[in-house]
């Protein structure tokens, strides 16, 4: 298996350089000991069957426990993963930093739990899906199916949707779902412009991108809900519903419309 892999690596440069189709999986990390092995060994083997060149950056932010050992071991092991370490916490921040040192055409963002199989990956990508800025998960969308998730936890789901919809982004029934496209070019413009680093980085870069009217397409997942979510309810809630705000504040300061260059605080 090793030679194969091997493969895909030496592809990575030549094909990424000419536009064909490769990809780059960020997985952001944060104590994720119980969850990351088990996630590695799923990602190695969608990897080893598939025919284009992959990348797997793995990004830990300040972990208590043994996630960065766990990162170094399948660094070691595997020459198309990486570990990347992002001295800001946040999930925000550490996807942002995956994603802009990704280098393939394809980035796509990845909970370290999985709860999307990762062969599904392949519904993002062409010949299923093409012409496209930022393909967007989706458990909302005809044709998802959401597997053992708490009634409770819908509900908060579905009212943060609503205000995101209210202040933020139109038109989308799920944007918090931690499976997320960009093609390489669009991923490039928007993540220098992301001030925000916990949990709503992802309303902020769609709201960007419908502000320079990038096509976004939803693709129905089947997600299962998966225990031991970083996610505390009431705190997080609170400041989540702030960072929308703070989309809105940063809009009409004009910060969204600068190009090609990175935004201050
Ligand atoms: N690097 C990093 N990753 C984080 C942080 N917070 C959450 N994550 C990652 O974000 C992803 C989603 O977290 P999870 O707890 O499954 O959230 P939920 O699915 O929304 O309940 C996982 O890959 C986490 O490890 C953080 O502060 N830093
Ligand atoms: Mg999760």
């Amino acid at each position: 298996m090793t030679a194969v892999l091997t493969r895909f690596v030496q592809g990575i440069e030549e094909l990424s350089l000419s536009g064909e189709i490769s990809l780059s999986l960020v997985i952001p990390a944060y104590n994720e000991e119980n969850r990351l092995r088990k996630t590695i060994d799923e990602v190695v083997a969608f990897v080893a069957h598939q025919d284009f060149p992959v990348e797997v950056i793995i990004v830990n932010n300040n972990s208590t426990d043994n996630t960065q050992q766990i990162i170094d071991a399948a660094a070691a092991e595997f020459p198309f993963i990486r570990g990347l370490i992002e001295t800001t916490q946040g999930k925000g921040a550490a996807v942002r930093a995956g994603m802009l040192a990704s280098v393939n055409e394809y980035l796509f963002i990845c909970d370290a739990d999985l709860s999307m199989p990762v062969d599904e990956v392949l519904k993002f990508m062409p010949p299923n899906l093409k012409d496209y800025d930022i393909a967007i998960a989706s458990r909302e969308a005809p044709g998802a199916v959401r597997i053992d998730e708490p009634p409770f936890r819908h509900f908060i789901g579905r009212i943060f949707n609503m205000i995101v919809r209210m202040f933020a982004v139109r038109g989308f029934d799920d944007t918090q779902c931690g499976f997320k496209c960009f093609k390489r070019d669009v991923a490039q413009d928007l993540f220098p412009l992301q001030t925000i680093e916990g949990w709503s980085f992802d309303v902020e870069l769609l709201h960007v991108a419908q502000r320079r009217g990038y096509l976004i397409k939803e693709v129905p997942i089947t997600w299962y809900y998966k225990d031991n979510s970083k996610i505390k309810p009431f705190q997080d809630a609170i400041k989540m519903f702030r960072d929308v705000l703070k989309i809105r504040w940063n809009a009409w300061r004009g910060k969204y419309d600068i190009r090609g260059a990175y935004a201050s605080e």
